[in-house]
């Protein structure tokens, strides 16, 4: 089975149909030409600026990888807004409304998303095939999926993929596996793409990094879309400088955390009031939390 390609037209129904069929699927023309120039010139100098990692299990002796991308790059921000994506992962993970009794209420929920990390990847020659994984693995998540997934994944490619450079190994078909099932290397097919193209996956479908055996280093940008009610991978709050995210736009700010969901999940507390984070943003007296240096 390979990974099916579909052309940047495509409404996010159309992609979230192959998506739900394969587990995967490859949009073309994904980042328009200013979005990819932009994100190779502000985060390719700083991934020449980091070491690889030093983890030989998952994360790779020969691989970078670079975070908090809202911090460092207004571009992401693009990516991470592109209804391409947007609007599939609604399709796909705010689904099967739940119901629930208040007394004699019923009341009908149906979750939120958020954005769980942002790494740009880089892999370099002579990087081995990450182990075949599932994204959902963090949140814990069974298989087959009941009712709805935890996530769905983003790579937008900054450079070319090949095979020989490393491109994502996917096993297409994979999100139906049950939890017993071994994935194995020779069930995966590459996700060969251009620079701009974007590949999408279920958080239950397996997948890894591919070994690079060519002479030069292959880069793409991963950025999930999660149910807003699970912790988020990489922590926002304390990545993200404050007066950056005032700047942003509430449906944004949303998207990054600073909600509080329909069920309450992530509220404060503000003069005996159980508010929105987004009320802290507004207020003048509100400067940091505690950021990375
Ligand atoms: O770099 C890639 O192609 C995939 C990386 C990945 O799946 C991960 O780090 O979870
Ligand atoms: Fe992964």
């Amino acid at each position: 089975m390979s990974i099916r390609k579909l052309p940047n037209t495509s409404s996010p129904e159309e992609i979230a149909a192959v998506m739900r069929a394969d587990g995967v699927v490859c949009i073309e023309g994904f980042a328009s030409p200013e979005t990819l120039n932009g994100l190779q010139q502000d985060l390719l100098p700083l991934l020449e600026q980091i070491p690889a990692g030093d983890d030989p299990f998952f994360h790779g002796e020969k691989t970078r990888r670079l975070s908090r991308l809202f911090a460092r790059t207004d571009h992401a921000v693009s990516i991470a807004l592109n209804p391409l994506s947007l609007e599939t992962a609604r399709k796909i993970l705010q689904v099967e409304p739940v119901k629930m009794w208040f007394g004699d209420q019923q009341i009908e929920s149906k979750p939120d998303i958020q954005i769980g990390a942002t790494q740009a990847i880089q892999i370099w020659p002579g990087q081995g095939g990450q182990p075949l994984h599932r994204d959902d693995a963090v949140y814990l998540w069974r298989h087959p999926t009941y009712e709805r997934e935890a996530r769905i994944n983003l790579m937008v490619a900054l450079t070319e993929f090949t095979q020989e450079n490393g491109a994502t190994r996917v096993i297409p078909g994979s999100h139906k596996w049950d939890d017993e099932r071994m994935p194995k290397p020779d069930e995966t097919v590459p996700a060969e793409m251009s620079a701009g193209d974007a590949l999408m996956w279920l958080g239950s479908t397996y997948h890894g990094g591919g070994e690079n055996t060519s002479n030069g280093p292959r880069t793409g940008i991963s950025m999930p879309y999660d149910l807003s009610y699970l912790r988020q991978e990489e922590n926002q709050y304390l990545s993200v400088p404050i007066e950056k995210v005032r700047g942003f736009t509430e449906e944004f700010q949303r998207l990054l955390g600073w909600a509080r969901g329909e069920t309450y999940v992530g509220f404060i507390e503000i003069d005996g009031r159980i508010v929105d984070p987004l009320e802290l943003l507004k207020r003048e007296d509100f400067k940091e939390v505690g950021l990375i240096p």
